[in-house]
């Protein structure tokens, strides 16, 4: 079958299940929506059962540590008793006063309650991630297309079969509590609890990595987090050490040209590309192998912030793209992306096209080698509890099955022994894999035993093998014969040589595909990334580390060296290798297509003296369109009976991703410069100045801008008439479906100047 159609059934197929179950709300969910049962004005004086997680959310299958299957639902986990107890279900009576020797005494050491308390407490955190600490999880399903069949026997990778998956997003160099929407690479991994055990894709959003050898690893992690001495910059990589590193570590200069591209600002997890980034090696049914890349394709297209749009982003909502993928899920926009798969030969030099395959800041260009759809992942929903699911999932590059096994690339072959070894200091021990959103959905017989938070309760006697007491069990899977879901190491022939630390020759060149990428680029996409090392390296104090940066550049572009240079004030070198005149690869480009427009934020201004028919009209048409409708007023509550979600006072314009104006709502009463700094001309203006500047704010970001009747005066304020992107008409409807066919091009691309 066609895959476009075979991705249009399937997504349909999961999203209609999950429609049918939404059908039974009472409301539209809108992001935000209250709790299921409103909150007393008083304190509650009778006790009731918890809450049931909201409609949006699941939490972890309920599985034993060993895998087993449990016949019940996820909140069999939570808490349900209505009395405060102990942990050990001791009811209390009082959990605000401590135990004291008289009223106005010496507290009590005998107090269990107050020590069990505060010791629970002093303990609740454990070490961030020492990379990729910052993220969002959500819980989704993969569903195969059965098209890899050809080259990969994967149980999960067959026609129609359903995996649940979770997935994690993240960005790699700030703490865990930084901002979103930092310049930064993305991770992108995903845990599929296959029939044959999980799988683990741990990917990021750029194709190319920073370094070729694991070895570098923490040296590229040191030079891009915060400098010892003073811990600052957050989250940046706009500081000495890192340009420091990358300019004299040359092979991260590809990397490093993506993240200054737009790549590095997504606009949304949603938006956002994922590679597997090493060369896998796969087998077929019949044993045959070949040598695979894993791409994720988001169904929405690639789309980022602009930078000024990520800087406002990251002071008025550090948590964007959380919000985003949480809403999205929440509104029923259900982010999906497809799995593909670039398939090369296996032959010895491992070697496509006169691209390595082991070197890992080299990607294949999809017009080489097309990227081939194998299946899609929708995301379904929320976890239930941060922590529990988000926080304390174990992602292993290790983690394979049947029919998938690790390269020789040097990269991935320290990475196979990082993720265990972290997790044993993040997870507090080796039994990690029994942590509910770890376990396999597949029943496991590991010998592992004892550690710390042992929560299987093993019976035998004989964790050894060769045994009789225990019957010689486990068996080796395919003793029987039966060889169906054995995971076997795929043979591959290992070159033979002398010890050394060195590497392939081929791994020298770290040009010629920065070149292309920069070659491959839109002007306005230029324009981006020429800002992007003027802004990094303007910050940078050292002048050395810029004038050697200056010389990466002039071996990548010419212009884009003279352009920088100029920025910094500094002459631009000439190159001390020849430049190569590659081929460029359109694919890598984010402009020129068109794009679904679901799960798009569409903020509606509505005064409430104008059109209020049309607003209604509009917002559930919005709805219809799979998009979401967010009302902006002039006040909280309500408006002619809809519900704002938000005022002019907390509305910023980069949340949304097309506004459209319904009236010309007078400056409100709380449109004060003391009380809102977006208030400036309150007094003369006769349109409130917030929403001037939200037009004038989402014209300068690309966006396009929809107005009818008393909104066109909003479009004169502002001062953006006639111009590309904006759309008049007589009535709501009219206007959003123009707006709407706009929007599939992400941005109105035309406004940059170029
Ligand atoms: Fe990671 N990486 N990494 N990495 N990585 C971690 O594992 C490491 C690399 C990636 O959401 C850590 O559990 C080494 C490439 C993602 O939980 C750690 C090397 C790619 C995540 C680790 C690499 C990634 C991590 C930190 C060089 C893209 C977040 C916490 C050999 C293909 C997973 C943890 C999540 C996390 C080590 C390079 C992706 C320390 C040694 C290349 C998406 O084990």
């Amino acid at each position: 079958m066609d895959p476009k159609q075979l991705a249009k059934d399937t997504f349909e197929k999961v999203v209609g299940r999950i429609a049918e179950k939404a059908a039974e709300l009472a409301e539209p969910p809108v992001p935000g929506a209250p709790a299921p049962e409103p909150p007393s004005l008083e304190e509650p004086t009778e006790p009731r059962a918890p809450l049931p997680p909201r409609p949006d959310q699941v939490a972890p299958a309920v599985r034993t540590a060993t895998g087993n299957d449990v016949d019940a639902e996820p909140t069999v986990r939570a808490q349900r008793e209505t009395y405060l107890t102990t942990s050990t279900g001791v009811r209390l009576r009082d959990t605000d006063h401590s135990l004291k020797a008289g009223e106005r005494g010496p507290t009590l050491l005998q107090d269990h309650h107050l020590r069990e308390k505060i010791t629970h407490f002093d303990h609740e955190r454990i070490p961030e991630r020492v990379v990729h600490a910052r993220g969002a999880g959500a819980h989704g399903v993969f569903v195969g297309y059965g098209t890899a069949d050809t080259v990969c026997k994967a149980a999960f990778l067959q026609e129609g079969v359903e995996t649940p998956t979770f997935v994690r997003f993240s960005t790699v160099l700030g703490s865990r509590g930084s901002a979103d929407t930092v310049r930064d690479t993305r991770g992108f991994a995903t845990k599929f609890y296959t029939d044959e055990g999980n799988f683990d894709l741990v990917g990021n959003n750029i194709p190319v990595f920073f370094i070729q050898d694991g070895i570098k690893f923490p040296d590229v992690v040191h030079a891009g987090k915060p400098h010892p001495d003073r811990e600052i910059p957050q989250a940046q990589s706009a500081h000495d050490t890192f340009w420091d590193f990358v300019s004299l570590h040359t092979e991260a200069q590809h990397h490093t040209m993506w993240n200054m591209s737009d790549r590095g600002i997504p606009r949304s997890y949603r938006t956002m590309e994922g590679f597997g980034v090493h060369t896998f090696r796969v087998q077929n049914a019949e044993g045959e192998t070949a040598l695979v890349k894993f791409h994720w394709k988001p169904r929405l297209g690639v789309h980022s912030l602009t930078w000024e749009e990520a800087q406002l982003l990251g002071g008025l909502d550090p948590d964007f793209h959380r919000r985003d993928l949480y809403d999205a899920i929440e509104a029923g926009a259900y982010p999906a992306y497809e799995l593909g798969l670039q398939v090369f030969p296996d032959n010895a030099e491992q070697v496509f096209e006169g691209i390595d395959l082991l070197d890992p800041t080299k990607m294949v260009p999809e017009e080489m080698a097309p990227v081939q759809p194998v299946g899609l992942m929708v995301l379904t929903a929320n976890p239930t509890n941060f922590f529990a699911e988000t926080e304390q999932v174990a992602f292993h590059v290790g983690h394979l099955v049947p029919g998938i096994d690790a390269t020789d690339d040097p990269l991935v072959q320290a990475r196979l022994f990082s993720y265990v070894d972290t997790q044993l200091s993040r997870l507090g021990g080796p039994n990690f894999n029994q942590i509910p959103v770890n376990r396999p959905h597949t029943e496991t017989n590991d010998m592992l035993r004892d550690g710390f938070h042992q929560h299987a309760v093993h019976t035998g006697v004989a964790p050894y093998k060769p045994n009789s007491l225990d019957g010689g069990c486990p068996f080796h899977a395919g003793a029987d014969g039966d060889l169906a879901g054995v995971f076997e190491h795929l043979p591959a022939k290992v070159a033979e040589g002398t010890k050394v630390r060195a590497q392939p020759a081929s791994f020298d060149d770290h040009y010629s595909q920065v070149r292309q990428f920069w070659l491959s680029m839109s002007p306005v996409e230029q324009e981006h990334i020429i800002r992007a090392y003027t802004f990094e390296l303007g910050k940078c104090y050292e002048q050395t580390i810029k004038e050697r940066q200056l010389q990466c550049l002039a071996n990548i572009d010419a212009r884009l060296c003279s352009e920088v240079a100029t920025g910094l004030g500094l002459p631009a070198p000439e190159p001390t290798i020849a430049l190569q005149e590659p081929e460029p690869s359109p694919a890598l480009s984010q402009v020129g297509e068109a794009w679904p427009p679901d799960g798009r934020m569409v903020g509606i201004v509505v005064d409430p003296d104008g059109d209020l028919t049309g607003v209604e009209e509009v917002r559930l048409a919005v709805f219809g369109a799979g998009m979401v409708p967010l009302l902006i007023g002039p006040h909280g509550g309500t408006i002619g009976g809809m519900a704002v979600q938000r005022t002019f006072a907390t509305a910023r314009s980069v949340e949304f991703d097309a506004v459209l104006l319904a009236g010309a709502p007078v400056p409100a009463p709380d449109a004060l410069p003391a009380r809102d700094a977006k208030a400036g001309a309150a007094d003369t203006a006769a349109v409130d100045p917030r929403v001037v500047l939200l037009v004038e704010e989402a014209y300068r970001h690309c966006k396009v801008i929809g107005a009818w009747g008393a909104g066109e005066t909003v479009l004169e304020a502002a001062g953006v008439t006639g111009t590309p992107g904006i759309v008049r008409g007589d009535g709501a409807a009219e206007v959003l479906e123009q707006v709407q066919e706009q929007m599939a091009y992400h941005r109105v691309w035309e406004r940059f100047a170029s």
